[in-house]
């Protein structure tokens, strides 16, 4: 019997597949909202998938002497190379089929990296793979705000203020990290015109995050998925609150939802309720102060959080999604601007 591979939009918790390909045999935190993303990713790709994981929580832990909890084909990649292994993979698999030595079938290639592999190692090569239009891979980027199997050390998803191994609070100084968080999908959505398909998800919003797995496999080419994962060692929280605080990160608007297909932007869950008005932002005090990694903050601290936040959804040409604004003055400017351009084009 030919197996299904055809990859439908989930409509609600019934459709979701009950085919469980990652399974027990794997070592993560109780409450590791990564191993969750890992398993929905999967849940969602289908038997006919191959993993390829670079180093971090998800690779050490899933793979501790002879026991995985991999049910599809897996392997393991360098630190930096979850974009190259993708491509690669891809490319190998095209050729192989090409030459005949391989059923012409679809498979779903998917790699994935950490925030340390992909936002900051790894990132030169997602964005090389993010140009290679021609092949059909999946990256995604499980962000657990720091180099968390290392014994959490500060990475470029570390949110501002948060202690780690290397920025922590001491008498002289409160606050050893002060750099916003770098927005990484945001980046390589514009940045990358070519991919069909990028987005932000959250394992807490489990149908959404499923949906944007499959969309993204869907449309094929390279794509790219990034996810915020709660991590209770880390973020120094009891593992029963991680669903709980991935809903804050979404809710209080510090973690927006959204994808961009073919260039255009689309915000998801409550993020979308938020911007529609239907649902009010909570204050992001909500969060930080469920999360021991924020307990040295003072009120000025919350203070410049909050602002900071509140300037992504006031200011930024798309809430959460575009870090940079047009002046008042050019408004209208710009806007004649695009119309004169797509006159010239068509005239
Ligand atoms: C090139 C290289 N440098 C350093 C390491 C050591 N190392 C292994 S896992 C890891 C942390 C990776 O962090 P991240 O990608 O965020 O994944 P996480 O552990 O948080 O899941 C490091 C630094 C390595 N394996 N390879
Ligand atoms: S340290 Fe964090 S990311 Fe790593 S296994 Fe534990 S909960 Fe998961
Ligand atoms: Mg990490």
């Amino acid at each position: 019997m030919a197996i299904e591979t055809a990859l439908p939009q989930i409509k609600g918790v019934k459709d979701v597949p009950y085919e469980e390909l990652f399974v027990s045999g794997h070592r993560t935190c109780q409450g590791c909202e990564s191993a969750l993303v890992m398993r929905h990713m999967v849940n969602a790709s289908g038997p006919r998938t191959i993993v390829l994981g670079s180093t971090g929580c998800t690779y050490v832990a899933n793979t501790t002497y002879y026991t995985t909890p991999w049910v599809v084909p897996w392997m393991h990649t360098q630190l930096g190379a979850s974009g190259s292994a993708a491509l690669g993979t891809a490319a190998g698999l095209k050729v192989l089929m090409r030459k005949g030595k391989l059923k012409n079938e679809r498979i779903n290639v998917i790699a994935f990296c950490g925030d340390g592999g992909g936002a900051d190692m790894g990132l030169g090569a997602i964005s090389a793979t993010l140009t290679h239009k021609e092949y059909n891979c999946l990256v995604l980027l499980y962000d657990n705000e720091s180099y968390a199997n290392t014994d959490i050390q500060l990475s470029s998803q570390t949110p501002y203020g948060a202690v780690t191994t290397f920025s922590p609070s001491g008498s002289k100084k409160r606050l050893m990290h002060t750099r916003w968080k770098k927005n990484v999908p945001g980046m390589l959505a514009a940045g990358h015109p070519e991919s069909r398909y990028i987005a932000a998800g959250c394992a807490a919003y489990a149908v959404d995050l499923m949906n944007k797995i499959r969309k993204a496999l869907e449309l094929g080419g390279p794509t790219f998925v990034h996810t915020l994962d709660p991590c209770p060692k880390g973020w120094d929280y009891h593992p029963q609150y991680s669903q709980e605080l991935g809903h804050l990160a979404v809710e209080c608007g510090i973690w927006p939802l959204y994808e961009v297909i073919d260039g255009v932007c689309n915000l998801t869950g409550p993020t979308r309720q938020i911007a529609e008005g239907r649902k009010k932002r909570k204050p992001v005090y909500e969060y930080l102060k469920r999360q021991g990694r924020f307990a040295h903050f003072l009120e000025e601290d919350v203070e410049h959080f909050q602002a900071q936040v509140d300037k992504m959804w006031t200011e930024w040409l798309i809430p959460g999604v575009i870090p940079f604004t047009i002046a008042a003055k050019d408004q209208t400017i710009l806007k004649i601007d695009k119309q004169a351009l797509h006159e010239q084009k068509t005239a």
